[in-house]
């Protein structure tokens, strides 16, 4: 982006972007290719206390496609005329960078001049999101142009194998480990290994019952390029799963998929192995490294079988960072 048009066409949507109390909702891979290109334009100057408020707050930090370091950035805003201190309270939302899905969204009593605030929870790591502030009096209401910012970046292992390394955690319900047989969630780590004749004599995977899960530590990072990029390998028969991709072990998980039929016949795998794809950009996340993969048949227990549950037999990186 070096040409005198490029910045020009910058500038345009810098401006869209920055007009006041409008959401201007641009197509990510446009927003991506004019932030990402590594363009010096610095941020935009901040009006000094003693200026008088605008008629629409205005973002402050994080802004501009500026990174965070912290999970729990301070997001702040110079305030409006007339919802000042004592006059009104703020609205932050943080939304996916498509603004289609709200991640978080926290209220909070206007300062002096500027207001700032804190979501209660973690921010997920490697996404680019974009937040707004909507000031509130008891007589009217003034919004913020949309701020977009990236959050911290996922700490990827050098791992450089595909499969999952070790268990974060896991969850199945006392019922189905009750009548289950294959309980061993260490059986979905490494590359797929399932076999056997049921309903007795499988191996290889950890059935999960009705809605257990298991949180895999990947140790590499996934990341999203064009198409699925993450395979999660399930026996026996189609069972629907659903799956969530985190950049820490603790989360926040964004759900990539939910209940997808787990039955694409994996060729050589002696019928019985099967696997699904997932698309890390479904959810708008760009790296992960933590997936938690959740049973998504939902068969109420107690069932019939020894196998009740989404058979996790292995989770996959397609795309590896
Ligand atoms: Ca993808
Ligand atoms: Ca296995």
């Amino acid at each position: 982006m070096n040409t005198l048009q490029d910045r020009r066409e910058l500038l345009l949507v810098r401006r869209a972007i920055l007009t006041a109390g409008r959401s201007v909702l641009l197509p990510p891979l446009l927003v991506a290719a004019l932030f990402g290109c590594g363009s010096s334009t610095g941020p935009d100057p901040t009006p000094s206390p003693s200026e008088p408020l605008g008629p629409n707050p205005q973002p402050l930090t994080p802004v501009n496609n500026e990174q965070v370091a912290s999970d729990t950035p301070t997001f702040t805003v110079r305030n409006a005329q007339g919802f000042d201190q004592g006059q009104a309270n703020y609205k932050f939302r943080l939304l996916t960078l498509s603004g289609q899905r709200e991640i978080a969204a926290v209220a909070v009593a206007a300062g002096s001049n500027r207001t700032s605030a804190t979501f209660a929870s973690p921010l997920p790591r490697g996404m680019t999101l974009t937040w707004t502030a909507t000031a509130k009096s008891a007589a009217a209401e003034a919004a913020s142009a949309v701020a977009q910012f990236r959050t911290a970046s996922v700490v990827c292992g050098a791992a450089t194998s595909p499969f999952a390394k070790s268990v974060v955690e896991w969850f199945v319900p006392k019922c189905s480990l009750d009548q289950n047989i294959y309980n061993d969630p260490l059986a979905a780590l490494g590359p797929p290994d399932g076999g056997g004749v049921g309903p007795d004599m499988f191996f290889g995977f950890i059935s999960l019952g009705f809605e257990g899960h298991v949180t895999v530590d990947m140790e590499a990072c996934a990341t999203d390029l064009p198409g699925p990029d993450v395979r999660v390998y399930q026996m026996v028969a189609m069972e629907q799963v659903t799956l969530y991709a985190g950049g820490s072990p603790t989360g926040p998980f964004q759900q990539i998929g939910y209940r997808v039929p787990c039955g694409t016949r994996v060729p050589g795998g002696g019928g019985q192995r099967r696997y699904c794809d997932f698309d890390l950009g479904a959810a708008e996340v760009g790296e992960a490294r933590y997936f938690k993969v959740q049973d998504g048949e939902l068969f109420p227990c107690p069932g019939g079988t020894v196998t009740e549950g989404a058979d996790i037999d292995a989770v996959e990186i397609l795309h590896l960072k």
